[in-house]
């Protein structure tokens, strides 16, 4: 089922003021140069012969090709086949076989004719890897190809130095999840902080906020926070939303989605830098765009305290319970994101993000001291924490419901958890009862895993949370993880929410988030 949003004539409204400031703090990426070793025995390559290349762990960068031949001067061009693999797994698979709804322009593979030789071969397009395999396609009686070096000039706008602390732990697994976190997180940390180096490469909102926090307590690279935050304030969608993405190649450009829980993440993200850094500057200037994504979004608020369908097709929430329901147009819909798991139905997950959020409107309002704000934010969480407890919690039960089939998910309780709608206790008990349910509706990506982690240590039980880390980020690590994955189903680890786990991204920055957790709270 694809998931795309295309809006006909779309032109973003930019103000260059702000998208000023943003490239005002561009950073200059610091560049290492590696050689991969070679996996195998070295020789002269004729047609079908193979040879790969491993780098030690993940990198993200430009790859150049030393190669030279043995025989008779080259009398044709070399013609390889070149593969670039996250996992070792991604060098046995066949791009022919995906069938996916995302672009297979993201695998990553060349065709390269060679027409000289000795040559040094720059590839323009950056990577994201650890292994290369080269695949001899053509040479000639004459001769065979030589492939003296592989190099690779990776990139990043943070170095290891830069790094603040060590995790302070003696447990080893532990120990080597937050590696495997940080390395996620300084791969992904470029111009901007990209959601994946191999896919989509650009800057969601809902990746940046998990970013930026494992950021202030590793890298503390605040300038790069605060260039993300005013492109998504300097690139919008006419009406004044957030977009859920930025395309920052060329011309900044808002993309046509606008997700509704991505735009107001808005708000906590301005309110947590706001909070790490006390910058007045970015304060000034964003805040009113902030408080912009609460009204949009409260106009759909109906008197009960429940988010509403909206009109016109401005979202639409699934049902749940009428099969084939998310195939429709605009059913499941890309309004919200929550997670990969499209059979979750959203609306409780929204309410939750809606209330959270205000939180955090409150708290930025009450930095302003902007008095007509505060009241409206106090009222506006009283009467959806209302609307919740009314609408939206079965008390036989103690868990949340979610659209018109009263769907019970994790995720639903996990954001009304964060959400505070009840207190430590409640929130405790409702935890507890989803758990006895089987954790029903499977979270599909490490980032609602890491809301679910969350909203478990906010509710006191940091001993289940340090389970859910173990078990979830370390069973990536067990099958051989040099950085997280942008999706995984323990049950199932090939699934994909695109239709072909070889357009998966297997470095995506929010599931860096333990490195944030372990830091945040002490376990
Ligand atoms: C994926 C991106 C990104 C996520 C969105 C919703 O395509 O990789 O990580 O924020 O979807």
């Amino acid at each position: 089922m694809a998931n795309v949003s295309i809006i006909e004539g779309f032109q973003p409204k930019n103000d260059p003021v702000l998208l000023e400031k943003a490239e005002s703090l561009k950073p200059e990426l610091k560049v290492t140069t590696l050689t991969g070793s070679r996996m195998g025995e070295e020789k002269a390559l004729k047609e079908g012969d193979q040879v790969r290349f491993d780098f030690g762990n993940h990198q993200v960068g430009y790859v150049t090709l030393h190669l030279s031949h043995q025989g008779s001067h080259p009398d044709a061009p070399a013609f390889i086949k070149l593969k670039f693999a996250e996992r070792a797994e991604e060098m046995d698979e066949d791009s022919s076989e995906y069938e996916g709804w995302i672009s297979r322009g993201w695998i990553q593979e060349e065709w390269l004719h060679i027409d000289q030789l000795p040559a040094e071969v720059r590839l323009p397009r950056r990577y994201a890897f650890r292994y290369i395999q080269i695949d001899v396609l053509a040479t000639s009686l004459k001769y065979q190809l030589k492939v003296d070096r592989v190099t690779c000039e990776a990139v990043s706008a943070v170095s290891m130095e830069d790094l603040s602390e060590p995790l302070q732990t003696e447990d080893e697994l532990l120990k080597k999840i937050d590696q495997v976190s940080i390395r996620t997180l300084m791969n992904c940390m470029q111009d901007v902080f990209e959601d994946g180096p191999k896919r989509d490469r650009r800057l969601w909102i809902g990746d940046l906020r998990l970013q930026a926090k494992a950021n202030y307590k590793t890298f503390k690279n605040y300038d790069l926070v605060k260039r993300c935050l005013y492109l998504f304030a300097g690139s919008r969608f006419p009406d004044g939303r957030v977009s859920a993405n930025i395309f920052t190649d060329g011309e900044v450009e808002a993309d046509d989605s606008y997700l509704a829980d991505y735009a107001l993440f808005f708000v906590p993200l301005l309110a947590e830098y706001y909070a790490e850094t006390k910058d007045q500057e970015a304060l000034d200037d964003l805040y009113g765009i902030a408080m912009e994504q609460i009204d949009i979004v409260m106009r759909q608020v109906g008197e009960d305290g429940v988010v509403k369908d909206g009109e016109n097709g401005f979202w639409c929430f699934i049902d749940g319970d009428d099969e084939g329901d998310a195939e429709k147009e605009g059913g499941n819909g890309f309004w919200c994101f929550i997670d990969w798991n499209n059979e979750i139905n959203k609306q409780a997950s929204f309410q939750g993000i809606l209330i959270y959020s205000l939180r955090y409107a409150l708290k930025l309002a009450q930095e302003k001291q902007d008095a007509k704000r505060i009241g409206m934010c106090r009222g506006a969480i009283e009467l959806l924490v209302k609307g919740a407890k009314e609408k939206l919690f079965d008390k036989e039960e103690m868990v949340f419901v979610s659209g018109k089939a009263r769907q019970v998910s994790t995720a639903s309780q996990a954001w009304m958890v964060l959400a505070q709608v009840f207190d430590q206790e409640t929130n405790r008990k409702i935890l507890r009862a989803i758990r006895e349910k089987g954790l029903p509706y499977h979270m599909a990506t490490p980032y609602m895993m890491h809301h679910y982690c969350e909203a478990l240590i906010q509710s006191g039980e940091k001993e289940e949370a340090m389970k859910v880390i173990k078990g979830y980020w370390g069973k990536m690590i067990e099958m051989g993880a040099d950085t997280f994955w942008e999706t995984f189903n323990p049950e199932d680890p090939e699934e994909s929410p695109y239709g072909g786990s070889m357009v998966n991204s297997y470095c995506h920055a929010w599931s860096c988030t333990p490195a944030y957790l372990l830091r945040e709270y002490e376990f």
